[in-house]
């Protein structure tokens, strides 16, 4: 037990991020739950803000609703709105964030449980941040395989075709997908097989996610009643707020992340670590 046996654990001195900058220096195991928001600031849209979200910059896709870009029916009958979707959002193109940033500090000063992400960027791996202690609940660009025989496919050929927005066939015949769950998919096990590690945490940190799609949007409604959870968004989002050990901050991530970071004495090191990055 790291806590300071004269203050009850998991209790925070007040509402705001000095009180919890105050108590993760008595934290060994903080878990981030993240999404699209966090990668807004690299110039990758999110889903769902309006007007720059990816969602409403979808029309040229000609695509019968948004979400028919992840749908796996929609991919068998018209592959090529995900194909040209990947050649946007191929890894590197982008940099990390701040809030990458502070999230690889964690690991760096022990304090990192899990990194449970919905994003596909792979902006964690990018900002240094072990892949054991990152849980990608939606997939990742990183593996690629025939939706129809699961036979892997070739990086190097893929990565060709996704620069051209073109899709690529399997030798028998089937699609080829990056693992990226898409609607109507089962999630990765790495999922499922986490997701005890939620009542462990001693903090837990949502930032960056509308909290809309499920099963990862219940996820903070598994953390432990008394547990601290805090929210780093553009606006509220879930029960978030509800408990009495509940922080919300709203505003950008990285402007949230940089108060905590001077908090706890690491913005010199966050800031070095970004410029670098
Ligand atoms: P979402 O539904 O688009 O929600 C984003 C949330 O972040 C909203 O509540 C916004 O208000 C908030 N937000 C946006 N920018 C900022 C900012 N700078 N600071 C603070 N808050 C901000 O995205 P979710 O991740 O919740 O939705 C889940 C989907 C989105 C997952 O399946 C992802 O795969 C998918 N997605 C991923 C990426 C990516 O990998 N970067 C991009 C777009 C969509």
């Amino acid at each position: 037990e790291s806590f300071d046996p004269s203050i009850p654990p998991r209790k925070l001195a007040g509402r705001n991020l000095a009180a919890i900058a105050e108590y993760i220096k008595k934290c060994e195991k903080v878990v981030f739950m993240v999404g699209a928001g966090i990668s807004t600031a690299a110039g990758i849209p999110d889903f769902r803000s309006p007007e720059t979200g990816l969602y409403s910059n979808l029309a040229r896709l000609e695509l019968p609703r948004p979400e028919a870009v992840f749908d796996i029916c929609y991919f068998r009958e018209d592959p090529r709105p995900f194909y040209a979707l990947a050649q946007e959002l191929w890894p590197g193109k982008y940099k990390p964030t701040l809030t990458h940033i502070f999230m690889r500090m964690f690991s760096t000063h022990s304090k990192l449980l899990r990194v449970f992400t919905q994003n596909i960027d792979t902006l964690e791996l990018a900002a240094g941040i072990p892949r054991e202690q990152i849980v990608f609940a939606h997939g990742s660009f990183a593996g690629q395989h025939c939706i129809e025989c699961k036979k892997e496919y070739d990086r190097v050929e893929l990565e060709d075709h996704v620069r051209k927005a073109e899709p690529a066939f399997c030798e028998c015949g089937g699609l080829v997908k990056p693992d990226i769950t898409f609607f109507g998919e089962a999630l990765p096990a790495e999922f499922h097989e986490s997701l005890d590690l939620v009542e462990e945490a001693d903090l837990v940190v949502v930032m960056g996610s509308s909290l809309s799609v499920y099963p990862f949007a219940a996820l903070p409604q598994r953390v432990l009643d008394d547990t601290p959870r805090l929210l780093i968004n553009m606006e509220k989002v879930g029960e978030i707020g509800s408990r009495r050990e509940d922080v919300v901050w709203l505003g950008e991530c990285d402007d949230g992340v940089r108060e905590l970071a001077e908090n706890l004495g690491w913005w010199e090191e966050m800031e070095a670590i970004w410029k670098e990055s």
